[in-house]
């Protein structure tokens, strides 16, 4: 039986579709302080500028020029001619993987394009910007919405699933993330310690844990996913 394989993606992938990755020099962290966007104190204190923040990276996820790259197209076909199972594990809150053609995405930090109400609990998908006064479409409640993305300090998504596929796994390989956001950057470390899997980096340069890793692929992911898949 052909080896299960997890593979973890983080901004980097989406970085040549024209998204900003977070901690590159020009990435997002340099623009705005995580403590002012990325945890429940900041929508807390000013949910207003919490929503500005989401609402534009909405806007621009959704405009005609962000288009999935040919890391994403790579992914999508080694999902689905693989033998065994593929888990695509993403960081990423952007839908180019599904718009890449993977048919299944885990969203370990959630999704942009869904709001949560933090009343009754019900995901929705959420295209328009969102306001503090805009109402539940579920439970009608006033101001109940929140971007559905997964802050510091919150419990990331479906991490069950993933450390049962990362148990199992044969192969794991992590691609464009700079590995300094936990549970995700452990998970090599998961691997690793069962002894019987293969683990490859793939990232622009070496990432912070890139020493973890029994291989190492360095170049843009346009480039080497492809050329790793094929
Ligand atoms: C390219 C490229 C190209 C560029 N081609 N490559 C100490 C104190 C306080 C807290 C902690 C602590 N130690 C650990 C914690 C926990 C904390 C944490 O990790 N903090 C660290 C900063 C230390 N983690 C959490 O709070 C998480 N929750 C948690 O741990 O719950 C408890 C728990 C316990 C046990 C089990 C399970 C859970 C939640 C983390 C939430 C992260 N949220 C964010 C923002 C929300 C989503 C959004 O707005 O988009 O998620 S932060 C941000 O970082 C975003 C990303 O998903 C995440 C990872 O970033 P990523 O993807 O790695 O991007 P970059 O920019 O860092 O790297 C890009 C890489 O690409 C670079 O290496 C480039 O070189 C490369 N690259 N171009 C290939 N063309």
């Amino acid at each position: 039986m052909a080896e299960s394989i997890v593979i973890l993606t983080g901004a980097g992938i989406s970085k040549e579709s024209g998204l900003d990755t977070f901690r590159d020099a020009d990435g997002i962290w340099s623009r705005v302080r995580i403590e002012d966007v990325a945890t429940p104190q900041a929508f807390r204190d000013n949910p207003l500028r919490v929503h500005d923040f989401y609402n534009a990276r909405r806007q621009q996820l959704l405009e005609s020029n962000i288009q999935p790259n040919p890391a994403h197209l790579a992914l999508a076909r080694l999902q689905r001619d693989w033998p065994g199972e593929v888990l695509l594990v993403t960081q990423n809150i952007d839908d180019l993987h599904e718009r890449g053609g993977s048919a299944s995405v885990l969203h370990m930090h959630g999704e942009l394009l869904k709001a949560r109400c933090t009343h009754c609990h019900v995901v929705a998908e959420w295209r328009a910007p969102l306001s503090v006064g805009t109402a539940c479409p579920s439970c009608g409640h006033a101001a109940g919405l929140r971007p559905h993305v997964v802050w510091f300090g919150e419990m990331p998504l479906e991490m069950e699933r993933i450390y049962t596929a990362l148990d199992a796994c044969g192969l794991f390989v992590s691609i464009g993330t700079s590995g300094n956001v936990y549970p995700a950057a452990g998970f090599v470390d998961e691997v690793s310690r069962r002894g019987h899997a293969h683990t490859v980096e793939l990232n622009l340069e070496p990432s912070s844990g890139t020493d973890l890793f029994d291989e190492a692929i360095h170049g843009p992911a346009s480039e080497i996913a492809p050329a790793f898949v094929e």
